[in-house]
């Protein structure tokens, strides 16, 4: 009944969270803090500048200007390009690759809804951007999530109604998106944490097609 499934990138499709990590860590550390992996947790499905806010909040960084925090952005970025080419698609999450390809065998559309200007570039390494009928990432959205404009825009993009779209998120701000969309959300990750999704798992490894008709 449903007929497009749109999936984050990062913690659903793909841990690039790791990376993520070890390049803000780099950054806070030049500036002379450091923050933890729980931390870091906050910064899932966050933009990249809004990513550098919080951080810069942790380190009690203040007084930097607009032109300091975009180099801090871009060198930052430069430390996780340089990571995220060196990725294959043994990285492709447990069970990622079959379940979107499912779909596709029984004729529901595919698409990407990530809030990473690095799509292109990830989904190239992992070789699935032919996995997917749209990609729409963080370089044709302005509204971050949990604000529904990159889910809607993968509706519009794919011809399909959003209350006949299912997302699969593993962040908080990304659910609220998905329902804000008015769609149904299926967490990716731990029930304590996605409260609000329809239904969690935790990877899609877990998730089948006949759970999803029974959402
Ligand atoms: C991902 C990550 C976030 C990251 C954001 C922007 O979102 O979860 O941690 O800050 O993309 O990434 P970039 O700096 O590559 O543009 P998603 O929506 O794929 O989970
Ligand atoms: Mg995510």
């Amino acid at each position: 009944k449903y007929k497009a499934c749109i999936f984050d990138l990062d913690g659903v499709i793909v841990d690039t969270a790791v990376y993520h990590y070890k390049a803000w860590k780099r950054l806070a550390n030049e500036m002379g803090f450091d923050f933890t992996e729980h931390q870091n947790e906050q910064l899932k499905g966050v933009s990249r500048m809004a990513s550098l806010e919080l951080i810069l909040g942790w380190g009690q960084v203040t007084g930097a200007t607009e032109t300091e925090k975009e180099e801090m952005a871009t060198r930052k970025n430069l430390w996780y390009t340089d990571m995220i080419n060196q990725m294959t698609p043994d990285e492709i999450l447990s069970g990622a690759e079959e379940f979107v390809q499912g779909c596709r065998d029984a004729g529901i559309k595919t698409a990407i809804g990530s809030a990473s200007k690095n799509t292109p570039i990830i989904l190239a390494k992992l070789q699935l951007t032919q996995l997917f009928d749209a990609i729409v990432d963080g370089n044709s959205v302005s509204k971050a999530k949990p604000n529904p404009e990159v889910f809607l825009k993968g509706a519009e993009a794919l011809g399909v109604a959003p209350t006949d779209c299912v997302v699969f998120e593993d962040a908080v701000a990304g659910v609220e998106a998905a329902l804000n969309a008015g769609m149904k959300a299926v967490g990716i990750g731990s029930p304590e944490m996605l409260t609000e999704a329809d239904v969690v798992v935790s990877g899609l490894d877990k998730f089948t097609l006949a759970m999803l008709e029974e959402l």
